[in-house]
């Protein structure tokens, strides 16, 4: 705390101790107990006359982040909203000691200032910032409410429409322009000074206003004013419920911001309103598992996006020259994410002209609309289109720094391309990659010299890649561990999430998605199982958005890809029938779970999918753009069929056993995956679900999901009872990681907190 000319200047960042990082200024304990302190001495300080609250002491960086979410873990002892005597302050306690402040507090604000730090802010008496700023209340993004006073200040402040825009839909991304036009700031820096000059010039005029001034700055003593639009707030409160998820499908804590805002004018006093906020944040906190579910994303997120090392290589910077071999969906997209991120040159490369063609058009095309609906500025439009080249001629790439390989899904011809860009490409420590899927990493970089192996890996994108936010990164067993950082780094500048995985068929995602969609086709015939078999649109509807919560079901998914992929893979593994000797592919063992309807619509009855408008389910271009699954009888005679073949009777599976069915044998390839090694942690296996293959964030990932809301016991039942009626199944043996966690009475995801615990002890 400095005090020049009767001001002190408390700054936010000085109450964490050196060696505990917080980079975002998180009001963890320490923090709170240090202002409270602060703020107690300058109000007990007789030659203190105002007081400015800073992120740091040069009014650089963050303001705060909000409260420590770590200590939200459910286990930190006591209320995080109730204080004990003599305790560590709450943020509650530090908000009211502001707003009662007996001297003016001027919060000075500059980068994020989100949640608490937001809630600090309103209790102070004025509010400042620097062009730096972005602020408001998140917390809903997390299966909370605020809960300092942000849903009862914020609606005196800047009234209801205002609250519910920012705390309901959780923004994050509140201009100081918009603070200045909806009255939540008082002042904006001038361009010649800081956020701290600027607070002190505000300081010294408020020291000087008449005690009776204070009394009108305290957000509690006002009334939440009439909406200037006319609106009632009542009516206003009921509109955003209806645009709120239901309960049941996320929407817990979304809805729940709306009950606590309208306690804001519906209560009679600023204090009950308060009793409201706390009751339900408690709630939220302490009883919702999707809340929990959102947070243990939001560190799964981080933690595995974060490397150890460093990488110094210039890619890791943003600069380099890149070359993507491949002018189709995924080339495409891939070249987007590397011009948006301001790589260049791009260099797009097909040995086919007319594709070439067709795909830089796209590529121009779509940074085009990115800049008309302001992704993009129009700078850093011109700069992308002008980084864009293509080539028809391997030799195009010889300058690249890094080389992703983006063709269809064959080791030859992928095999082919990486031994000629062993001579092409000049730089030696070069990055080449592969975007395969599924083939093997390693059997691609055997075909470069030795010593280039190091700088090979698998860059597995998700279509549509300029979209998806989920980047595989698979280890080959030369990959080096700088080149993992490097493409780690590169993908985290690409604004994408790069988790590393080891190199098996499928990888993560995709070897876990085999027992899944097996098992979902499965069903249509009640193979074996002595169930009657479903239809294609129970599965779905099961497993689709409105039951279990993926954004699609199986089938719609498998129809949106194309059903030739599936087909393809399942013919390069030697597990299809051939079509003209009748002959079962060598790698079908005899007890393997497997039925043919897949294969045969493919092959005999060209049902590709939405592309040709008839896939699992027919497709109409003039109904739902061509998208909306229609109920085909040509599919339905097949399922007859097929299902003739199988004995099965009795009654159809219900809701909640399809999703068993069809979920538990995915859950248990990614704990036989985690056995393997393959995947270093559960919380990126729930990542992957999440950003690549729909999984509905409030139920966490899939280990999540089995771990917290299932329960292991229960889906070690289960895959026992299966794997008794089905022993040559592979997919319903459990694993022997999931018998380990059910033995020990452990989560996986503590079970893995332990083994690294006691590997860390024993070294
Ligand atoms: C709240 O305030 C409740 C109150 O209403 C009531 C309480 C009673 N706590 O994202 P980054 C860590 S709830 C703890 O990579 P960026 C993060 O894990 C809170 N840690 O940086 C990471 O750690 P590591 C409401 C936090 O520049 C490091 O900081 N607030 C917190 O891309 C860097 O983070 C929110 O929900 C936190 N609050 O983005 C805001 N925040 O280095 C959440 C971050 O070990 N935070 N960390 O991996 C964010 O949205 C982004 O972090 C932010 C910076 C935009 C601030």
């Amino acid at each position: 705390m400095s005090i020049p000319s009767g001001v002190a200047v408390i700054a936010i960042s000085n109450g964490s101790p050196p060696s505990i990082p917080n980079p975002v200024n998180a009001l963890s304990a320490h923090v709170r107990q240090y202002l409270q302190t602060a703020i107690v001495n300058a109000l007990r300080d007789p030659s203190i006359l105002a007081i400015v609250l800073v992120g740091r002491p040069d009014g650089k960086g963050v303001f705060s982040a909000g409260a420590d979410i770590k200590e939200f873990s459910g286990n930190s002892g006591g209320s995080v909203t109730t204080s004990e005597p003599g305790g560590i302050p709450t943020l509650n306690d530090l908000a009211h000691l502001m707003e009662g402040s007996s001297k003016p507090i001027i919060a000075a604000l500059t980068g994020a200032c989100l949640g608490g730090g937001m809630e600090l802010a309103l209790a102070a008496q004025y509010r400042v910032a620097d062009k730096s700023l972005k602020y408001g209340l998140p917390e809903v993004k997390i299966g909370l409410i605020p809960g300092a006073g942000g849903t009862q200040r914020l609606p005196r402040l800047c009234g209801v429409r205002y609250a519910l825009d920012v705390i309901v839909r959780g923004r994050i991304n509140c201009s100081s322009a918009e603070g200045m036009k909806c009255g939540f700031l008082d002042g904006v820096a001038k361009n010649d000074e800081t956020v701290v000059d600027c607070a002190m010039r505000w300081a010294s005029w408020a020291a000087k206003l008449p005690p009776i001034t204070l009394e009108s700055r305290r957000l509690c003593n006002r009334s939440v004013p009439n909406d200037a639009e006319g609106m009632q707030n009542e009516d206003m409160c009921d509109f955003a419920l209806q645009s709120c998820p239901p309960k049941r499908a996320g929407g817990e804590s979304a809805r729940a911001t709306v009950e606590a805002i309208r306690a804001s004018f519906e209560v009679p006093s600023f204090t009950e309103g308060m009793e409201v906020e706390k009751n339900v944040f408690n709630d939220l906190l302490y009883h919702s598992l999707q809340g929990r579910a959102y947070r243990h994303i939001f560190f799964a997120e981080r933690s595995s996006s974060s490397g150890k090392r460093k990488s110094t290589n210039p890619l890791a910077k943003g600069k380099g020259t890149i070359g993507v071999i491949g002018a189709g969906t995924m080339g495409r997209g891939i070249a987007i994410s590397f011009l948006k991120a301001g790589y260049g040159p791009v260099i797009l490369l097909d040995v086919n002209a007319k594709g070439l063609e067709a795909g830089v058009k796209y590529i121009q095309q779509t940074l085009q609309i990115d800049a008309k609906k302001g992704r993009l500025s129009p700078s850093k439009l011109k700069a992308a289109l002008a980084c864009l080249q293509s080539s028809t001629a391997l030799s195009a790439l010889a300058n690249c720094d890094l080389v992703v390989e983006a063709v269809f899904e064959n080791l030859g011809v992928k095999r082919d391309i990486f031994s000629k860009l062993d001579s092409i490409v000049k730089k030696e420590d070069a990055l080449l990659l592969s975007n395969t899927s599924t083939l093997d990493v390693d059997a691609i970089s055997s075909s470069l010299s030795p010593q280039r192996r190091q700088f090979c890996a698998g860059m597995h994108f998700f279509s549509p890649a300029h979209i998806m936010k989920l980047v595989e990164v698979v280890r080959g067993k030369d990959t080096s561990a700088d080149t993992l950082e490097t493409i780690r780094a590169v993908t985290k500048l690409i604004r994408k999430i790069p988790i590393v995985v080891g190199n098996c068929d499928g990888f993560v995602g995709n070897r876990m998605m085999h027992p899944y969609t097996t098992e979902s086709t499965l069903t249509l015939v009640g193979h074996g199982g002595g169930e009657a078999g479903l239809t294609i649109s129970d599965v779905d509807s099961a497993i689709g958005p409105k039951y279990f919560g993926m954004a699609l079901g199986p089938f719609q998914v498998s129809d949106v890809a194309g059903n030739d992929i599936g087909y393809n893979i399942r013919r390069e593994k030697g597990i299809l029938r051939d079509p003209k000797t009748g002959q079962v592919g060598k790698n079908r063992s005899p007890g393997m779970r497997y039925t043919e309807i897949a294969d045969e619509m493919v092959e005999k009855m060209g049902r590709l999918g939405q592309k040709v408008q008839k896939g699992w389910y027919n497709y109409d271009p003039k109904i739902g753009k061509g998208r909306k699954p229609l109920p085909s009888t040509e599919m339905q005679q097949l399922l007859d069929k097929y299902s003739k073949d199988s004995p099965s009777r009795g009654t159809k599976l219900e809701k909640d056993e399809i999703v068993q069915r069809v979920l538990f044998p995915l859950v248990n390839e990614g704990f036989k995956i985690l056995e393997e090694g393959i995947a270093s942690d559960p919380s990126d296996i729930d990542i992957i679900y999440l950003y690549g293959y729909g999984w509905p964030a409030y139920r966490g990932g899939p280990m999540f999901w089995a771990d917290n809301e299932v329960g292991l016991p229960i889906v070690l039942n289960k895959l026992e009872e299966l794997h008794t009626m089905h022993p040559g199944s592979e997919y319903f043996r459990p694993s022997e990681l999931l018998r380990d966690c059910v033995k020990k009475g452990l989560g996986v995801q503590e079970y893995f907190r332990q083994s690294k615990t006691d590997a860390t002890k024993s070294r």
